[in-house]
């Protein structure tokens, strides 16, 4: 409740506001921002701004305070919200989710860290050792994942390039016993090029800035990323990161995680390949295909454990099946070399990403639980995704990030209104139906079978012959989603041929009206991406590598070119089919929001950029959230709690009641103040309506608790 920190950090709930409208909420939202109260509640769900600095609200004093505590106990908080869904899991047995959304840089990382660390911070009281291992592995995985998985890109110097969803498993105690990570298409084109003023990922840079001369030395590597074509773009970026102590740290947690040493330098062994990869050229003199760099290629055949002939040859030629069933090699020209060469660069990063995830998994996986010894395994989910984003190029990434939003939106709406609606109707209480954005017209122009842009792509990809990116974008828009898929006439459409910016190409751009705004996509590269080919001769490489980490990264090497036939789901589509599943995982558990905003875009600490965030204040729908909590009823609470609450504030109920049921002496106290019109009456809660009931019940009762304070101090002195 507001009054918690005092009128002059504004209303701490926004469902508090006189009245709803965008002007009152941004007043509120400003307000706090600048007097350092980041966090604002629209009942259950948080709203957080960025402060873009360290706030000392996160220390060991923080958590005790939050620990154990009711959300309205305390002023808002991520720890308050990490503290209901733990609660709510242990006191209930119910699997819970903490989804964390926002545009890129809005927060969700750190948010995500914080929970991490505040239920490591309340569990496992007595100090157990695999509790502690378990807790001690979930907190360091973050810094391993950031780094292997996180860039800086032109709106977040630590942008998350992956999405993560972890599970933390419970025994009935409420100690973890374990987790799951679920990683979502890592953004791999990274690895072989990056947009101006971003960088590949922070791995390379740590590497090669932060590791012993000896160990680059035996990686083959020099001290500088301006040396290797992949990193060199970046290397002169300026950004907040520390290269060199994250290196340290990242050894330090693959150690702890419980890598073994041959992992661990396996892992080097591989991103030192890749660097190495992205400097070979290839030179044609007319006949044949030569490589320019052959010591490259036998470091990389050395940090591999393949031989130097058949790397060279993997990366000059493929193996094709004829007709007939004869197997013969096809030469490539140096175009395809160098196509093939950054292809496989990125498969080893992508394959090395999932290795990573899934050796964490296997540390952290709960094993031999016994329900019926352990009693319930419940879970509490926490969802931090790449956020809405808008590029100055905008390709293949961008639309899957952004779709991949818009399904998490879709699911705000139905899991906010569906959550009233089901309460409602539990409760026997009439529901006010508040009319929102529905966002299923942009999902489904994405997904739709048969129409949506993805079947577009797919069959475009599936079709042979030379389909060119520019073909398919004239199939989406005859056959497609601008068509045939009935979108309610709005201007501009959601889905557009012409391009915002008449300096760019029409043929080559399609815009899509997405949720958090417009974003025009460069087609160019779509059909590739989305084909995501890896010639079958690199897998077979890696398989047939001597090092057995290596060779568990490629299982589907040992295929001959004569057993590949059928052909893999697109990339689109794979990722399409991952974010369903994710969905439906948040939609099955009970969710706790915390909804991110980013208050500027130069990562200003006292800046509030009061057109961006309305922007954002308004996509996200958090007015319409608000009026939903207000027209429905502001706030509901079980008849018990409200009474111990406010019991004092009617002479019928304090100390106690003597009616005949807590309902009966609510009522009592709900007539006694007057706002008996305010009210609904569930089978278990009191509803009401305006904050404003509730209010004046809260003055009350903080204007008798220094009375009652002086009563008890005579009381305990004998005085009375
Ligand atoms: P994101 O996860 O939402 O973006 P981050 O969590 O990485 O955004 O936040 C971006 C930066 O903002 C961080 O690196 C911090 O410098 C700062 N920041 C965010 N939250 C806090 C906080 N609570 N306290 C202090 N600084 C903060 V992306 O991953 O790009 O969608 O793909
Ligand atoms: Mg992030």
């Amino acid at each position: 409740m507001a009054e918690l920190e005092g009128l002059e950090f504004g209303k701490s709930d926004f469902v508090l506001l006189d009245e709803v409208t965008m002007e009152q909420f941004m007043d509120n939202l400003k307000l706090r921002f600048e007097k350092g109260r980041i966090y604002t509640y629209i009942g259950e769900v948080l709203v957080s701004v960025n402060p873009y600095r360290q706030m000392d609200i996160y220390g060991k004093e923080n958590i005790d305070a939050y620990r154990g505590r009711e959300l309205y106990e305390n002023p808002p908080h991520l720890y308050a919200v990490s503290d209901a869904a733990y609660k709510a899991m242990k006191r209930r047995a119910k699997d819970t989710c903490i989804v964390i959304s926002g545009e890129s840089g809005a927060g969700k990382t750190e948010a995500s860290k914080y929970i991490m660390q505040y239920i490591a911070a309340i569990t496992n009281p007595s100090q157990r050792a695999e509790v502690e291992s378990v807790k001690n592995v979930l907190l360091k995985s973050n810094c391993v994942l950031e780094a292997f998985g996180n860039a800086k890109t032109n709106r977040n110097d630590n942008s998350s390039r992956f999405g993560k969803y972890m599970d933390i498993n419970f025994n009935f105690n409420g100690d973890p016993t374990g987790g799951h990570i679920n990683n979502y298409l890592l953004e791999k084109s990274r690895v072989i090029h990056q947009q101006d003023g971003e960088r590949n990922f922070h791995s390379f840079y740590q590497l090669l800035r932060g590791g012993s001369n000896e160990m680059l030395e035996s990686l083959h590597l020099q001290n500088d990323p301006t040396v290797y074509v992949y990193t060199r773009e970046g290397a002169a970026t300026t950004t907040s990161n520390n290269d060199r102590t994250s290196h340290k740290a990242v050894m330090n947690a693959l150690e702890v995680i419980g890598f073994s040493k041959e992992e661990i330098d396996s892992v080097f062994q591989i991103l030192a390949s890749i660097l190495l990869l992205g400097n070979l050229q290839f030179e044609s003199d007319g006949e044949s295909v030569q490589i320019v760099g052959l010591d490259a290629v036998n470091h990389v055949s050395e940090l591999t454990d393949t031989d130097p002939e058949s790397v060279s040859k993997t990366l000059l030629h493929r193996t094709v099946a004829t007709g007939g069933g004869e197997v013969i090699d096809k030469g490539h020209t140096a175009e395809e070399a160098c196509c093939g060469r950054d292809a496989f660069a990125k498969a080893l990063y992508e394959r090395l990403f999932g290795w990573i995830v899934s050796r964490i998994n296997s540390v952290i996986e709960v094993k031999d639980y016994n329900p019926v010894l352990h009693g319930k395994n419940t879970v509490i989910g926490v969802l931090d995704i790449y956020g809405f984003e808008i590029f100055d190029n905008n390709s293949f990434e961008q639309f899957c990030i952004n779709y991949c939003n818009e399904k998490l939106q879709q699911l705000f709406i139905e899991i906010i209104l569906r959550q009233e609606q089901g309460e409602y109707q539990r409760e026997g209480i009439t529901w006010q139906h508040i009319d929102y954005f529905n966002n299923q017209i942009i999902v489904d122009l994405v997904e739709q079978p048969h129409k949506g842009i993805i079947s577009i792509l797919d069959e475009a990809c599936l079709t042979v012959g030379k389909v060119t990116d520019t073909v398919c974008l004239d199939s989406m828009a005859q056959a497609g989603p601008a068509s045939s898929l009935h979108l309610p006439q709005v201007s501009p459409p959601h889905f557009q041929l012409s391009p915002t910016d008449k300096s760019m190409d029409f043929q080559k751009h399609f815009r899509i009206r997405h949720y958090a705004g417009d974003v025009t996509y460069s087609v160019e590269g779509f059909l590739d991406k989305n084909k995501d080919m890896l010639f079958q001769d690199f897998k077979r490489l890696m398989y047939n590598s001597a090092n057995p980490v290596l060779k568990e990264m490629w299982p589907d090497g040992h295929l001959s070119i004569t057993e590949v036939t059928k052909r893999p789901l697109t990339a689109a589509t794979l990722f399409k089919n991952s974010i369903v599943a994710l969905v439906d995982k948040l939609a099955c558990k009970e969710p706790y929001y915390v909804r991110c905003i980013k208050p500027n875009e130069m990562k200003s600490p006292v800046l509030f950029d009061d057109a961006r965030c309305q922007h954002q204040v308004a996509y996200l729908g958090l007015i319409e959230n608000v009026m939903v909590r207000r027209a429905g009823f502001a706030y509901r609470q079980p008849y018990a709690r409200f009474l111990q609450r406010y019991k004092m504030t009617c002479e019928y109920t304090w100390p106690h009641h003597l009616m005949a049921s807590d309902r009966e002496a609510v009522e009592t106290i709900v007539t006694q103040h007057g706002f008996q019109d305010d009210v609904a009456y569930g089978h278990t809660k009191l509803f009401v309506r305006t904050p404003r009931s509730l209010y004046t019940l809260e003055q009350e009762r903080a204007a008798l608790i220094p009375i009652l304070v002086l009563f008890l101090q005579k009381v305990w002195r004998g005085a009375l």
